[in-house]
């Protein structure tokens, strides 16, 4: 049998090299895998996973311009590159020291002439795929189902007004989690593209919801009979390819779920840069959907400040990821959840290596901010100073408040008693220069 084909040829596993120089970009100067952080790997705090559909499928194509990523794993048939693609990134997540890997349906292969075909397609390329998980360890953070490009998606999957339309995002979706549990997937993501609308006046909102609901109930239904046991995610974009899209921001999905009785069945995906999209800051959602025990996983890009566009940079803000990792390690971690770059190069980083000093720029960002997090966590001055700041729901009537028995009377008793509360610094400026210490 010929030698399998290289695509990163030249470029050996990336290693950690602690003190290496500003220019040294093809190593780890943070993210040392097995160092142990508050009684856990580096490596199980983060979680890293690399996405297919940006780093493999990409082509730096963009609404004005041509490809500039000529990538040699994308050349030839459709099943015949789909294959090559899947070698080049097994080897990608192999030399960069990844454990975890997330795709579409459609990014691993093509549609074909009927469903039947585009299947079987799916069939032999996960084959593929299963070995290679096989062979290296990888294993598949999460699968979804691209229920938003092909045409017939074009008013919508599970919210679209012909129920012709629904059935097949429902025949696709089962195959997609039959996929997830051939592969061994730990979650599986809905993100609904295409579920909004772009004119209220063509648009029924209420069917358009209960059919939303109803189509998740069928995935929950269809995943207890097959035994399938990820976890499933939805996740939020508030807009783009819709005007407007019912998935909007972690408090409407959380909002949504309760509405329908579906909060059991899901934990949400954050996309900060679908956060700031929404008009929110960086890590909003993160915090809303921890705080509701909602938060599930990361899809770990950025957007531009200056942008209103989903960029999927990659994310190499410290200050981002050390306030994202605050809220991961206070929680508990992430699993089975992980951080997923979901983030492309530039259709300017034309060279294969960018691809690797994405990741691993990102990656060190990310140790960084965990890091950072945990001296934070550990120190104890940013949670005392909170602590202290409710103190007074510690007891007497702030603890009936708490534990909710509470009523009116007792706080115009309580007014009559006291009177006239002290007012106390907010003192922001303060927390915001603590913060800074630790960055
Ligand atoms: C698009 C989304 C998408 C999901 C997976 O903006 O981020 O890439 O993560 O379908
Ligand atoms: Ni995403
Ligand atoms: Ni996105």
């Amino acid at each position: 049998m010929a030698a399998r084909e290289q695509f990163f040829a030249g470029i050996p596993k990336i290693q950690y090299v602690p003190g290496a120089g500003p220019t040294d970009v093809m190593c780890f100067k943070h993210y040392n895998a097995e160092e142990i952080l508050m009684g856990r790997t580096m490596e199980d705090w983060l979680r890293f996973s690399v996405c297919y559909w940006h780093s493999f499928c990409g082509t730096g194509a963009d609404p004005f311009g041509f490809p500039t990523l000529h990538r040699r794993w994308n050349e030839g048939a459709p099943m015949e590159s789909a294959k090559k693609r899947l070698y080049a990134a097994f080897e990608f997540f192999t030399k960069l020291g990844v454990k975890y890997y997330t795709f579409h349906d459609r990014d691993m292969s093509p549609e074909g002439a009927t469903l039947e075909e585009t299947n079987r397609n799916l069939d032999e390329m996960t084959d593929l795929a299963l070995q290679l998980q096989n062979e290296t360890g990888v294993k598949v953070l999460w699968v979804t189902c691209n229920l938003f490009a092909h045409p017939r998606y074009m008013n919508g999957a599970a919210t679209n007004p012909d129920c012709h339309v629904l059935a097949y995002a429902g025949a696709q979706l089962k195959k997609g989690l039959d996929i997830a549990k051939k592969l061994g997937a730990e979650n599986f993501v809905f993100w609904g593209g295409r579920e909004g609308f772009l004119s209220i006046l063509n648009t029924d909102v209420a069917a358009e919801l209960k059919h939303m609901a109803t189509f998740f109930r069928m995935a929950v239904k269809y995943k207890e009979k097959i035994g399938l046991k990820c976890q499933f995610l939805i996740e939020p974009k508030p807009k783009e390819p819709c005007k407007h899209q019912y998935d909007y921001d972690a408090m409407s999905v959380i909002g949504f779920l309760k509405h329908y009785g579906l909060e059991n069945h899901f934990k949400l995906n954050i996309e900060p840069n679908h956060t700031t999209l929404a008009g929110h800051s960086y890590e909003h959602d993160v915090v809303v959907a921890s705080a509701l025990g909602m938060l599930g996983s990361v899809d770990s890009n950025t957007g531009s400040p200056d942008l209103g566009w989903d960029t999927d940079q990659f994310p190499m803000d410290v200050r981002n990821t050390t306030l994202v990792m605050k809220v991961i390690i206070e929680q508990g971690g992430l699993q089975p959840g992980g951080l997923n770059f979901d983030a492309k190069v530039r259709r300017e980083s034309t060279e294969l290596e960018d691809l690797f000093i994405a990741h691993i720029g990102a990656m060190d960002a990310f140790a960084r901010g965990l890091r950072n997090a945990v001296r934070m966590i550990e120190e104890g001055v940013i949670s005392g100073m909170v602590k202290e700041r409710y103190s007074s729901f510690s007891h007497g009537l702030g603890q009936k408040v708490e534990d909710g028995s509470a009523t009116l009377e007792d706080m115009e008793a309580f007014i009559k008693q006291n009177g006239e509360p002290r007012v106390t610094s907010g003192k922001q400026e303060k927390y915001e220069s603590i913060f800074n210490h630790y960055i």
